[in-house]
């Protein structure tokens, strides 16, 4: 039987490096992880320290130097990635990503706003984030991406039962369908839905993106192609609309989706 009163648990959490961690504050940690640019920076600590109230002025003030891709990219994404860090050490809770979520959405819808987009229709794409799974910031970026490069995208929102992206992507016959999954109790959804579709003799390129899966994964079964930033999606898209499937795209990965950012 352990003797509890024996145990010295300051040595227990340096020796673990617990007490270092904890005693970070979030604006320690969000000065090395923001970046140095004084707009980008503004726009990421406004995710980062949940300002949903100042986001969208400092989102139009970005404009000035920066196209809202480089908004979302640089600014809006970082200060999320910050968010991220600070729950998965403790320091944040749910309620803090919850406001910082909304923040990071008022600016997103901001930027795409801004996008003029082109107005020709290259093709069709059908998103969904994986059934079980609540995270949409990213297929919400995504999506944006996707439509101010000129395709037509049937977003189904997140939460998506298998059964329902089989029969959408059979009735709606897009060139692309992508799934976005954070949690790993979600992500088995994908090999499903590769195999129904290609039961039903359906065989397009399978985006699938999100913390909870790599590429290792999402090329273990068929169509899969990986992509680990939303700004890979037109990128992609193109290359599928022009023909390519998904054993030539997954062959070329590192020149077409794994150039800079992709890990
Ligand atoms: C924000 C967030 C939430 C928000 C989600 C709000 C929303 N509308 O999405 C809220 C508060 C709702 C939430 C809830 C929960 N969360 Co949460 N959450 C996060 C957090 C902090 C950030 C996720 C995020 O938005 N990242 C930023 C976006 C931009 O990243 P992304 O989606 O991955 O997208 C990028 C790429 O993947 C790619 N991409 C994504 N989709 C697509 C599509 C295409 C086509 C392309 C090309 C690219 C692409 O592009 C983006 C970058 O450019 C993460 C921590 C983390 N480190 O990820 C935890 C995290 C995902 N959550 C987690 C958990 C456990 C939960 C809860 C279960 C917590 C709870 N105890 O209740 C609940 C879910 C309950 C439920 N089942 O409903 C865990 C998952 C653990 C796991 N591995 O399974 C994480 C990893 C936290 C942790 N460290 O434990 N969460």
């Amino acid at each position: 039987m352990l003797d509890i009163k024996s145990v010295n648990y300051d040595r227990v959490l340096r020796r673990y490096d617990i007490q270092m961690e904890a005693k970070e504050t979030p604006e320690e940690l969000a000065a090395k992880m923001v970046p140095k640019d004084p707009v980008l920076k503004k726009v990421a600590e406004d995710v980062v320290f949940m300002r949903y109230k100042n986001v969208q002025d400092d989102v139009a003030a970005a404009f000035q130097n920066y196209s809202p891709e480089e908004v979302i990219e640089q600014g809006l994404i970082k200060g999320m990635d910050v968010v991220g860090e600070l729950y998965g050490r403790g320091i944040y809770y749910l309620p803090h990503v919850m406001v910082a979520a909304d923040a990071m959405d008022r600016g997103v819808k901001l930027c795409e706003s801004k996008m003029t987009g082109a107005r020709e229709m290259r093709g069709k794409v059908v998103m969904h984030v994986a059934e079980g799974d609540p995270h949409d910031i990213g297929k919400n970026i995504a999506a944006v991406l996707l439509k101010s490069n000129g395709y037509n995208v049937i977003d189904m929102g997140r939460d998506v039962a298998i059964e329902d992206v089989v029969k959408t992507v059979e009735s709606e016959t897009p060139e692309l369908v992508t799934g976005t999954a954070l949690m790993t109790t979600t992500m088995s959804a994908f090999p499903k839905i590769a195999d129904m579709l290609q039961e039903k003799g359906i065989d397009i390129p399978f985006i699938c993106a999100g913390g909870a899966v790599n590429r290792a994964y999402v090329e273990s079964y068929p169509m899969g192609i990986y992509a680990n930033k939303a700004i890979q999606g037109p990128a992609i898209a193109g290359k599928a609309v022009e023909g390519w499937n998904w054993r030539k795209l997954r062959e070329d990965w590192d020149e077409i989706i794994g150039g800079p950012g992709a890990k």
